[in-house]
């Protein structure tokens, strides 16, 4: 059993430079489920993009809302968790240093809880007893050990997260008076906003939805259920940025050659999100009855400052490549531009995802327009925007971190061949993301709904003119599907092939000179108060309206 004093002093005789093998070995145990999520879960998008073009129809035993579940919960919400809390784990370790054996074993149990939860809620999906995607609207009602499997992710998430944070706390006790490491600090961020946001779907499903699928009660308040499941589901989005923010801001400059723009704006940022990612929830539900205007208008303000911390980090970002781009004798407006390491793919793939993120989030703002939510909500758009944000700019910055974490944690390398072939994959994936992507933004302008198999709606005209971009989303997501075939073949040959060796994890270093953080920066009880703060002014009416003014529940429905 190793003490505390001497992973400490390991730790720093490495120089925190290696993520320890047995804590890397905990990181690994979640990326690879993450990663047999990815294959899974991309096939089920490929046949879903076939099914809706209209040239293919599912086996019978398959149906498209059963595919379409398995699609989302496995990338929506496997492929983000597991791959988050074994980066985050790794990134802890990195930057704080070895985990305790305490530690480690909550962050072991975490696993196993999530991945027992995991195999039965997926169990329930595969046997159809729980086609009711990856947002489980009641009250479409599925089977209770669909809902339990997805508690029990939720629970193995916070014990994780909780070995991380207490690592964190020794670094803080060993170091009193130092400003805590970035990478650190934003993985314990994303952890509050997590363990804050993740209490309204837990009151949700273990309080309405577990009973009422047991028949213990027989109705339930769909619209208490669904804003309770907002107020977790947008902070759910900040959740999977989140890590991605951390690779832009600390890993990227590193990998660059250059240093990190600005600690405090990095930390500001983070601070942001934690305050203001929970608060806005019902911007998901403007179309909905039952909640009053003044407090949507509400949310969309409060929606329009959360945009506020992604400005800052694009500004950031901007600036680490120009500054970096400049120091290597880039000359003009643009000529810094030429000097970044495009044939990196630790670079090029998270990258790719920045620009993605640049129409991703202007859609975004434009979904948070109350007047031009009328038009978008409910259509394909809304899944063009979350293919931008989530699909491309997290995903492929994940895979672009995959790729150079999985050889650091096992003791292998990323070969020049391998990177070429992870270059691939941004290519393939910017090329088949911009033609699903932009397909599903017309055809989502044009009227085409979310959510729907193929139909010709009895010949209407409208529908018609859906079918051309249909078929475009199809040729997008089978090119989209090849890059996941490669992103397979790699992760397996990166897992048990490559040759052994040190591959880096890259941490940048903050400019020399630059200014301490200010400690209120730092003060997670000070942000805290605040955050809990926003939440009950934004929520507090609302719930209380929806309790007094619901009409009687509604019964569970079965429609697959
Ligand atoms: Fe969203 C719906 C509003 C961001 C995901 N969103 C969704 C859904 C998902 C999702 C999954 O207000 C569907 C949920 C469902 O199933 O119903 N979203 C926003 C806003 C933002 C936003 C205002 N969304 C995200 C992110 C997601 C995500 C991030 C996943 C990770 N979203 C909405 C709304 C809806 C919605 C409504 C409901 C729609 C409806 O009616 O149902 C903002 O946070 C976006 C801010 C982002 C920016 C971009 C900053 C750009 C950066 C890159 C810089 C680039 C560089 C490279 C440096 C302002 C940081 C430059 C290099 C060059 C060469 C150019």
């Amino acid at each position: 059993m190793t003490t505390t004093k001497e992973t400490v002093q390991k730790s720093v005789s490495s120089g925190f430079k290696n993520v320890d093998r047995k804590d890397g070995k905990l990181a690994l145990a979640y990326i690879y489920v993450a990663f047999i999520a990815v294959f899974l879960g991309g096939t089920a998008g490929l046949l879903q993009v076939l099914v809706r073009s209209g040239a293919y129809e599912l086996p019978s035993f398959l149906n498209y809302y059963q595919v379409l579940t398995v699609h989302g919960v496995l990338l929506g919400l496997v492929l983000t968790t597991f791959f988050i809390l074994g980066f985050q784990t790794a990134a802890v370790s990195r930057t704080s240093g070895t985990f305790t054996d305490k530690q480690r074993t909550i962050g072991w149990i975490g696993f196993w809880v999530a991945t027992i939860g995991l195999v039965a809620a997926a169990a329930m999906i595969l046997t159809n007893e729980a086609s009711v995607l990856y947002t489980f609207y009641a009250p479409l009602q599925a089977h209770v050990v669909f809902y339990l499997g997805l508690a029990f992710v939720i629970v193995g998430s916070w014990l994780t997260g909780a070995a991380q944070i207490m690592r964190f706390v020794q670094w803080k006790k060993e170091n009193k008076g130092q400003s805590s490491p970035l990478l650190s600090f934003m993985v314990v961020v994303n952890n509050f906003l997590w363990y804050v946001c993740t209490l309204g779907v837990a009151i949700e499903v273990l309080v309405q939805l577990v009973p009422w699928s047991l028949g213990l009660v027989e109705r339930v308040d769909v619209l208490l259920s669904r804003t309770l499941f907002w107020y977790f589901g947008h902070a759910l989005v900040y959740f999977w940025l989140l890590p991605a923010y951390m690779v832009w801001y600390v890993v990227i400059p590193k990998i660059i050659g250059g240093k990190i723009f600005s600690e405090s704006l990095a930390k500001l940022a983070f601070m942001l999100f934690l305050i203001l990612s929970v608060p806005v929830g019902i911007h998901h539900q403007f179309m909905e009855p039952g909640i009053d205007a003044l407090w949507k208008f509400i949310q969309a303000c409060l929606t329009f400052f959360v945009v506020v911390p992604s400005l800052m980090t694009a500004f950031s970002m901007f600036a680490t490549f120009e500054l970096r781009g400049r120091e290597l004798g880039g000359k003009g407006v643009f000529g810094w531009f030429k000097k970044l390491p495009w044939n990196d793919s630790r670079f090029l793939l998270p990258f790719i995802g920045m620009v993605a993120f640049i129409p991703g989030g202007a859609g975004g703002i434009i979904n948070a327009s109350y007047q031009m939510n009328e038009l978008v909500h409910n259509t394909i758009w809304v899944t063009g925007h979350f293919h931008l944000t989530i699909a491309t700019a997290v995903a492929l910055t994940y895979f672009g971190t995959a790729f150079w974490l999985i050889p650091h944690l096992n003791g292998r390398k990323l070969t020049k061949r391998a990177n070429s072939m992870a270059n691939c994959v941004g290519i393939l994936w910017a090329i088949g993301m911009t033609i699903m992507s932009s397909s599903m933004h017309i055809a989502g302008l044009l009227g085409a709904p979310r959510r729907s198999a193929y139909s010709e709606y009895g010949g209407s005209e409208q529908a018609a003119e859906w079918i051309s971009y249909q078929v475009a989303q199809a040729i997008g997501g089978s090119i989209l599907f090849i890059a996941i075939l490669v992103i397979t073949g790699l992760i397996i040959y990166l897992a048990f092939f490559a040759p052994k060796g040190e591959q880096d994890f890259p941490v940048a270093e903050v400019a020399p000179g630059a200014a301490k953080v200010p400690a209120s920066l730092e003060n997670f009880k000070l942000w805290g108060v605040i955050m809990i703060a926003v939440i009950i002014f934004a929520y507090t009416i609302p719930i209380i309206d929806i309790i007094n003014t619901s009409p009687v529940g509604s019964k569970g429905f079965k429609l697959w």
